[in-house]
């Protein structure tokens, strides 16, 4: 701790604290209604993260309401590993939610089942429960060399607590029938957004959940009821669930042919399961060092495949690399946090960090991921991303 050269360091009698000094202006000064902030919360009027409206990708950009926005997560200005609701990203393809009255919404299960079932909410809640700590990314979550801004380039992934009941307690209750090997989830917003799930996903460990973080889920993330496939690309976590049909094979739907799934379209080309990817937040492209000195790097790891096991970085443009501190345990399926103490000298360099999952899997250089996929708009975005420090601390991207 004695070389980090941060901070002020006092003279011998000089005053550290004073009640008036600490106090501002005192009892009335809050600014807004002490009532309503009193019934539902609000955060320091200092404190302004927000999510940005993003453009649409690809074909998507046809689909787009005049009233809807998707939108990322400020992720330099994420502390923990907890997305907080109101900054968790939204990719819905430009729509606005669905106004759902929960008393009116039902969610159904049909299809290849001995007893099909129309479930109420009221209902569904009366199941036992399990609240599980996993991360959602789209499949257009990725280092490329257009971003300018770490949150440009990755802020399409968020980290939340889900509650809700384990899909596999539902596909117990409706009797799957013999031969039945994959389901189709249905939304219920305008584009009727649907994926198909092979069955061993739908059973070991999905959710159909109904809390986020403590509360309902919030209308952008699919209030009242969204699928939470853990590891699976972020189109498959269905929201404004509304129907699982059980089904013997994988449904070609407007979606998949026209946005997700790879020629030919056979049932391998579904993408599925996010490899293991990290990202640097501190320092990340859009910040500036104000001076050399001590700094802690801190970043963001993740994989869809299990556990983060070891994140390692480099400071000098991939010459070597440092293990970076993990908390334990590192949660299954969730964003992880990582930190490692720097000095930085002064003068130009790049900082990147790599991602070990615990099936041993290592997160891909740009070059090797470009490489096996044949092209550089990949599904699974999850190569390293090399952040590049000007002399004069400016922080670029550095692919
Ligand atoms: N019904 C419905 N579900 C949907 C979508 C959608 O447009 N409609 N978008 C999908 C996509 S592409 C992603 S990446 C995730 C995003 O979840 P979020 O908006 O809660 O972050 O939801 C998925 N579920
Ligand atoms: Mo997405």
């Amino acid at each position: 701790m004695a070389a980090m050269a941060i901070g002020v360091r006092p003279s011998d009698g000089q005053t550290l604290w004073s009640p008036d000094a600490a106090h501002g202006a005192g009892p009335g000064a809050a600014a807004s209604s002490t009532r309503d902030t009193m019934a539902y919360g609000e955060r320091s009027r200092f404190v302004t993260a927000k999510r940005a409206r993003m453009a649409m990708i690809g074909n998507m950009d046809m689909h787009r309401d005049p009233n809807g926005w998707d939108a990322r997560t400020p992720l330099d200005q994420m502390l923990g590993i907890i997305t907080p609701s109101a900054l968790h990203y939204v990719s819905s393809h430009g729509n606005p939610p669905p106004d759902i009255d929960p008393r009116e919404h039902r969610l159904i299960i049909y299809g290849m089942v001995d007893r099909p079932l129309v479930l109420s909410l009221d209902e569904l809640m009366r199941l036992p429960s399990v609240s599980r700590i996993h991360f959602i990314e789209c499949i257009y979550n990725s280092p490329s060399p257009r971003g300018k801004t770490l949150e440009q380039n990755h802020g399409m992934i968020s980290c939340s607590e889900w509650t809700g009941v384990p899909l596999s307690v539902l596909l117990d209750e409706v009797g799957v029938k013999r031969g039945a090997s994959w389901l189709l989830a249905e939304g219920a917003d305008a584009t009727k957004h649907a994926k198909s799930i092979p069955m061993a996903k739908a059973l070991s460990d999905v959710l159909v959940a109904y809390g986020q973080n403590g509360e309902p889920v919030r209308p952008h993330q699919g209030y009242p009821l969204r699928l939470v496939v853990p590891g699976f690309e972020g189109k498959f976590h269905v929201k404004w669930l509304k129907g699982i049909k059980v089904v013997n094979e994988p449904y070609l739907t407007y979606w998949e042919q026209s946005a997700f799934v790879r020629d030919p379209k056979t049932a391998g080309s579904y993408y599925m399961e996010q490899g293991p990817k990290s990202v640097v937040t501190f320092p990340s492209a859009g910040q500036r060092l104000t001076s050399r000195g001590f700094y802690t790097i801190n970043g963001l790891a993740w994989s869809g495949g299990g556990t983060v096991r070891r994140v390692e970085v480099s400071v000098d443009g991939g010459r070597t690399w440092k293990d970076a501190h993990l908390p334990e345990p590192a949660l299954r399926i969730a964003l992880t946090r990582f930190q490692l103490p720097w000095t930085w000298d002064g003068k130009e360099t790049v900082i990147q960090s790599r991602c070990t999952d615990d099936t041993g899997a290592v997160q891909p250089t740009f070059a090797d991921h470009a490489a096996f996929w044949g092209i550089s708009k990949a599904p699974h975005g999850n190569a390293i991303q090399p952040w590049k420090i000007t002399n004069d601390g400016q922080v670029l991207n550095a692919l």
